[in-house]
């Protein structure tokens, strides 16, 4: 008698299978810097998180390596809600993006096995497909505003159905989110923090105008965002989503510090332009008031800084009851491993809004293979069991860490800024 093929999960059923026998840290520069968790069962799955903190990459490391890894060994991998919360309230000091950094790779790691036994990709998982895919909004900028709106117009042949767009500031050196000439975006470049100057009058000057010239370029069907970064006080954050009405973002993001939740109100009072804000938040606690009261629209904060994929889905089932979307930072600071796990939870999360998407470089591709693809504006996640994202561990090792740190702004008087 035949017997009956053995499901892929029934053959890691034991807890004795599924026994954490090996996690590692894995620093790698393929262009910029990356920090990997890899945990490994006793049966040979392996998992990988994504634990990349810009310019503080070794405090992430560190953290792992010396106070989460040695808590793994020997643990039930399948115990993906009683790890998270071993680390999260059996830590005396919680919260903050170290902490909650370190805890992603770990959830990540675990789903990645989770799935990878269950022979599942993880939206699977989840709860299965919402979507065919997850609409993405690429990055256009330009020293000035024609050069900006002819990137725009370059990422629209590419597919692209949404497109952030910044432009350089006259009077302004460096402004944000602006490429040195030929190369791609990158901010974080020198080993210790590069000074910028910043001047909002010039900087509300010009916005309204790059808009107002985008929309009759484009016209109206292209979705356009844009990106404060922090730089403005909630009054003049009211007034420019107040100035750019006309022009219809699909969102205005980080348009005040959203330490105090409570300013945005003062912008909702002035405006109806959508507000994202969220990529430098760990946790819901962070977001509570902003979402309750329905101060914001999009919640920016993704897997890899809002402790993984077990309380990302409590922050988004609670965003869901305010009509609040998510719309995930996806910088190329955040590995593909983050962006493979960010994509399975786009694919299944009800209340997804949009996907940000900068490309990594060919060498960062190389040294994590995956199967997520970009097809007519939208990012598609595979079929791969898992997340889907791999790392060349030999050619990682060929490219050593580089201290690098993001830039300071200060305003033309010298005094500290926002960055
Ligand atoms: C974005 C972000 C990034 C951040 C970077 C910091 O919206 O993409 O603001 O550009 O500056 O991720 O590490
Ligand atoms: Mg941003």
């Amino acid at each position: 008698m035949s017997s009956a093929p053995v499901p892929e999960a029934t053959k890691h059923s034991s807890s004795h299978d599924r026994e954490i026998v090996d996690a590692k840290v894995i620093v790698t520069c393929p262009g910029r810097n990356f920090v990997t968790l890899k945990i490994v069962t006793r049966s040979g799955v392996i998992g990988l998180g994504d634990a990349t903190l810009n310019g503080r990459e070794l405090a992430v490391a560190s953290y792992l390596q010396d106070h989460v890894v040695p808590n793994l060994i020997g643990r039930d991998a399948g115990r993906i809600e009683d790890m998270w919360q071993f680390f999260y309230r059996g830590a005396y000091w919680r919260r903050g993006p170290v902490t909650m950094t370190a805890i992603a790779a770990v959830d990540v790691a675990l789903w990645d096995i989770l799935g990878k036994m269950a022979g599942l990709p993880i939206y699977q998982l989840l709860g299965g497909r919402s979507r065919e895919g997850a609409l993405v909004y690429g990055h256009a900028n330009g020293r000035d505003i024609s050069e900006t709106s002819d990137v725009v117009g370059q990422f629209k042949e590419q597919g692209f159905l949404a497109i952030r767009a910044q432009c350089g500031v006259p009077g302004v050196k460096k402004a944000y989110g602006i490429s040195t000439a030929g190369k791609p975006y990158e901010p974080a470049e020198s080993e210790l923090p590069a000074e910028t100057v910043w001047s909002t009058p010039r900087y509300l000057e010009i916005v309204p105008q790059l808009f107002e010239r985008l929309r009759a370029d484009h016209g109206p069907e292209v979705e356009l965002l844009h990106d404060v970064h922090h730089r403005l006080t909630p009054i003049e954050a009211a007034r420019l989503a107040r100035s750019v009405e006309p022009y219809r973002l699909f969102w205005l993001e980080d348009a005040t510090p959203a330490e105090n939740q409570k300013s945005f109100e003062l912008i909702r009072q002035h405006s109806v332009t959508p507000l994202a804000v969220g990529e430098v938040f760990n946790s819901i606690w962070d977001c509570k008031h902003l979402i309750e009261n329905q101060l914001i629209d999009y919640i920016r904060t993704t897997i890899v800084h809002g402790g993984g994929i077990t309380h990302l889905r409590r922050l988004a089932d609670f965003a869901a009851l305010h009509q609040v979307r998510t719309g995930f930072h996806g910088a190329t600071d955040l590995s593909p491993v983050c962006m493979g796990a960010a994509l399975h939870f786009d694919t299944w999360v009800p209340n997804f809004g949009i996907q940000e998407y900068m490309f990594h470089s060919d060498e960062t591709n190389e040294v994590f293979p995956h199967d997520y693809e970009f097809r007519a504006g939208r990012l598609h996640c595979g079929e791969s069991a898992g997340h889907g994202v791999t790392i060349d561990e030999k050619l990682a090792a060929r490219y050593p860490y580089s201290p690098k740190q993001l830039p300071i702004a200060r305003l033309e008087d010298g005094a500290m800024w926002d960055w």
